[in-house]
């Protein structure tokens, strides 16, 4: 059985897509973001996936991979095309190599025009295709720079891309009003510059006419992708919090693991955030915490202490989640979530103040 995510980058309108092998866990992720390595990171872990590959459709022009921060974190390999002039990856990719992931592959097609390196990405049972920037929803990639060329496009699109079969899906690298997918049928019939009876002399004419400006990023992300997007002066990965192991969650919340804190009791704060009557009822409570009700921790907040790092708790880890948001919209900056509440705290033995005995 197939897994497959679509992921987005909102700041960059970049799709990246997660595929894997529900049998074996072996991943493969395309088109990775910089920006989003944390997020794809932990939706891999909490799935528990093994990120084999990172594919790159092309080096992008208005966004950095996250392909080499994905590589020192996950231990992931790097592939993408041979004439995509990159240096730094793991496997350079040809026309029809195929890349397996469990019992899944991904075969290549070379689809130059909006650079001359990019690929698309054909899953085995052709029913998807991860097509880049060679075609979008009812649009393409630009080719006024990155050599690319409106010709090589036409012919790579045509050739390539509408001849897989007519239900196969197509998935862009980017699409700028929030549109996920398409198929080669539409595509075949409504795109309005590749589809219908459109020529490629027709193509040409309306490829030098698009008028857009060069995008925002391109100065950082270009030579940041020649590199697979290893930082270097001007780019810098987000800082992960450093006071404690902390792991981020997909739901957005730095979590905290209960050996931890019971070994650092008297560095934190806990914040409990149940009611009065769960505090002192048979879950008991932790040593030293603080009781402030949730709905209360908004205007109480300015009364924690600001130099130890808080660590928010509740019954089973959903309400102190929360708490973290609102701790950190309150400018505290080193919060963390007890992962699994007093629950799982318990059922891993550790002690509490007050409760029943089990
Ligand atoms: N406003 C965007 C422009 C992005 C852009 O030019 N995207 C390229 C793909 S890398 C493209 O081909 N866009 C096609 C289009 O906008 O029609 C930015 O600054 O990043
Ligand atoms: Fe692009």
């Amino acid at each position: 059985m197939l897994l497959f995510r679509q992921l987005v980058d909102l700041e960059s309108s970049t799709y990246t897509y997660l595929l894997a092998d529900r049998q074996t866990g072996d991943a493969v992720l395309i088109d990775p973001v910089f920006e989003q390595a944390r997020r794809d990171a932990a939706l891999i872990h909490e799935l528990g996936l093994t990120l084999r590959w990172t594919l790159e459709t092309h080096v992008h022009a208005d966004h950095v991979t996250a392909a080499w921060l994905l590589r020192e974190r996950l231990g992931s390999r790097i592939a993408l095309g041979t004439r995509s002039g990159a240096r730094g990856a793991d496997l350079y990719l040809n026309q029809d190599d195929r890349l397996g992931f469990g019992a899944h592959g991904l075969s290549v097609r070379e689809t130059p025009g909006h650079t001359a390196g990019c690929l698309t990405y054909v899953l085995d049972d052709r029913g998807r295709a991860f097509t880049g920037d060679a075609l979008l929803v009812r649009g393409c990639g630009r080719t006024d720079f990155q050599s690319g060329s409106a010709s090589a496009l036409y012919r790579a699109v045509h050739r390539q891309i509408l001849t897989l079969p007519d239900d196969c899906l197509l998935y862009p690298a980017h699409d700028y009003r929030g549109i996920t997918v398409t198929s080669v049928a539409e595509e075949k019939a409504l795109n309005p510059r590749l589809g219908g009876n459109l020529s490629e002399q027709d193509f040409v004419g309306y490829m030098q006419n698009l008028g857009l400006p060069h995008p925002k990023k391109i100065d950082v992300a270009v030579p940041a992708n020649l590199a697979c997007g290893r930082p270097s002066s001007g780019l810098a990965p987000q800082a992960d919090p450093d006071w404690a192991p902390l792991s981020f969650s997909f739901a957005g919340f730095w979590e905290i693991d209960g050996r931890w804190v019971e070994e650092h009791l008297s560095d934190i704060q806990v914040v409990d955030v149940r009611e009065c009557e769960e505090f002192d009822g048979p879950l008991g409570h932790i040593r030293g915490a603080l009781l402030v009700p949730l709905a209360q921790l908004g205007e109480r907040a300015t009364g924690l202490a600001a130099d130890r790092p808080i660590v928010t708790v509740c019954r089973a880890g959903g309400r102190s989640a929360q708490a973290t948001v609102i701790l950190q919209r309150s400018g505290f900056g080193r919060v963390a979530n007890l992962a699994g509440g007093m629950l799982r705290w318990r059922a891993q033995g550790f002690p509490v103040e007050g409760g029943a005995s089990e």
